[in-house]
């Protein structure tokens, strides 16, 4: 076996977004382009001498292929071991507990994640620190920087690895750990539920239909919810992983996961309804007739918390990102806690998580997740569900409706307008940055401004700050609106308009949300022009 070196130049634009590089997969599977990207992780993180990886993906296009390559890469590098799932399948938040728990330097995540996989689809690399969590902005940016001063990357030649079962081999020196990427994330998951209590839940008849939209959690919940805890064999949906994720889009939201939302709003309704995204790390949580906001899912996670027993000593302190509503904040503040308020990405939590300020942490975009790992985690949010159902005996439209009569209603949806035309999407943001002084006290659709700006974070934990992560608007009557740009697309410019309205009183708790909402998008259109700046009539999508 021989070491090459390749001599390279860099490549414009590999810069680390929310969560990783990503981009269309003819884009990534051009030459260099992946070698140069991991060669960069490598360098900008002191060397891969020694060290010890965790590799995997969601199972997308291109992840057999890039698990190769990157494996020859780190053994060319020098690292001692890299642990990796079979299949080179992981998802992302079992990827984090391997990382945790086999005390590793970190780990690469192969993953697009709720972005459409395939040939012309998108694909993605991140990576994840040694706690487990997306490496946080300091190491990002250097790794950008690394991409930009490229000029070579190494690379050992062999044939294809075999990932197909569990066992161990050596590549180059290296030692490779092929493991089943299931088993460790479920014995983590016993230790933090009340399986028992879940298991008698099932016994009683009570149904569920879990969709895994073709992607990683397929395996993942087959094996908890079906194998372990006794759900009937055939609640778990569309649960082999694909390439191209059945030709769908892994996004557990009303839009994407429409099958199940019909089935949950039809007469043949089973008790409760869940989805995850493509690495697994999203979650949708939906009743009989009862869709829960993943911000509204975070509140009641909080409220309920000390119902599961990994729970029960209580949260040290929640957080939630910028946009996501503030129906955490009013149980935080109900419990006594801290609630910290971060941008958007879960790369802001890990400090928060690591030094015990925050327990459970989420976002708007369906990411629920505690300090079991550095990731959101999907599959953990659904058994939460399920543990709180399983003790509290109610539906989860009696839990939704004792959760607002008690702390009020946040009226929430996101609006994305996606794939907008970049420039139009840049002046929009510029022109409303522009007009942010003269925002408060202005009168919009018979709402007065009280305060507008761009949002900015001080990390508590290692003071560093973030900017410029979102214009927030905000009304008297406690209403918001917020506008940022997606740092996830892969194509032009995604603008997302979340929208919140707060509700306390009783008898207007049960209004559909974008009826609820309707003067709030009116404001957000007015403000920012969205419609003749974009040439968007409408949202493509509506969470
Ligand atoms: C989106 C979500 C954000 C989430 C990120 C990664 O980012 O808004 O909350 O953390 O995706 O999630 P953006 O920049 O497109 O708004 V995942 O499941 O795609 O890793
Ligand atoms: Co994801």
């Amino acid at each position: 076996m021989t070491r090459t070196v390749v001599a390279t130049t860099p490549i414009e634009g590999q810069k680390p977004g929310t969560s990783g590089l990503r981009k269309k997969t003819p884009v990534f599977m051009q030459p260099h382009y992946l070698e140069n990207f991991v060669q960069s992780i490598f360098n900008a993180t002191g060397g891969a001498e020694g060290k010890t990886y965790v590799l995997g993906g969601d199972g997308r296009y291109f992840n057999d292929r890039a698990a190769q390559v990157i494996l020859r890469m780190a053994a060319a590098n020098g690292a001692k071991k890299v642990i990796v799932g079979v299949n080179a399948l992981l998802s992302t938040p079992a990827a984090s507990n391997l990382i945790r728990k086999r005390k590793t330097d970190g780990g690469i995540i192969m993953s697009a994640s709720h972005n459409p996989g395939g040939p012309t689809e998108d694909f993605g690399v991140k990576f994840n620190s040694d706690n487990g969590g997306p490496a946080p902005e300091g190491i990002t940016d250097k790794i950008f920087a690394e991409t930009r001063s490229l000029s070579e990357y190494v690379i050992c030649e062999s044939h294809d690895l075999d990932l197909s079962a569990p066992g161990m081999t050596t590549l180059y020196g290296m030692e490779i750990e092929v493991v089943d990427p299931v088993v460790d994330y479920h014995l983590m998951m016993e230790e933090i539920f009340d399986f028992e209590a879940i298991r008698t839940l099932f016994a009683s008849g009570f149904t569920l239909r879990f969709d895994a939209m073709h992607a990683v959690t397929g395996p993942y919940a087959k094996a908890i919810l079906e194998g372990s805890l006794g759900a009937p064999e055939g609640s778990v949906v569309n649960a082999v992983p694909s390439p191209d994720f059945g030709g769908g889009h892994p996004d557990p939201n009303p839009i994407w996961a429409k099958p199940l939302m019909d089935l949950m709003f039809s007469g043949d309704a089973p008790d409760f309804g869940a989805a995850s995204d493509g690495d697994g790390d999203r979650n949708m949580i939906v009743g009989r007739n009862a869709y829960v906001t993943p911000s509204d899912s975070l509140a009641v996670l909080a409220a309920n918390a000390t119902l599961v027993p990994g729970y029960k000593g209580g949260l040290k302190g929640v957080a939630r990102s910028m946009p996501t509503s503030r129906a955490l904040d009013r149980v935080a503040e109900a419990l006594g806690i801290g609630c910290y308020e971060t941008p958007t990405g879960w790369k802001f939590f890990g400090n928060l998580l690591d030094a015990g300020r925050a327990t459970l942490c989420g976002e708007e975009s369906a990411g629920t997740g505690s300090d079991h790992v550095r990731e959101k985690d999907g599959l953990w949010a659904v058994l939460f569900w399920l543990n709180v159902l399983a003790v509290r005996q109610q539906s989860v439209a009696e839990i939704m409706a004792d959760h607002w009569a008690k702390y009020g209603r946040n009226y929430y949806s996101r609006h994305d307008f996606e794939a907008v035309d970049s420039d139009a999407a840049h002046g929009l943001m510029q022109a409303l940055r522009t007009r942010l002084p003269n925002l408060p006290g202005r009168e919009v659709e018979g709402m007065t401004i009280e305060a507008a700006d761009e949002f900015a974070y001080d990390d508590p934990v290692d003071g560093s700050r973030s900017e410029g992560q979102g214009i927030r608007i905000l009304f008297k009557c406690g209403g918001r609106i917020v506008f940022r740009l997606s740092g996830t697309g892969t194509e032009g410019a995604t603008l997302r308009v979340y929208l919140e309205k707060v509700e306390t009183n009783a008898a207007a708790l049960q209004d559909n949300p974008q009826n609820a909402l309707s003067g709030i998008a009116a404001a957000a259109d007015s403000l920012a022009e969205i419609r003749a700046r974009t040439g968007r009539n409408a949202p493509d999508v509506i969470t």
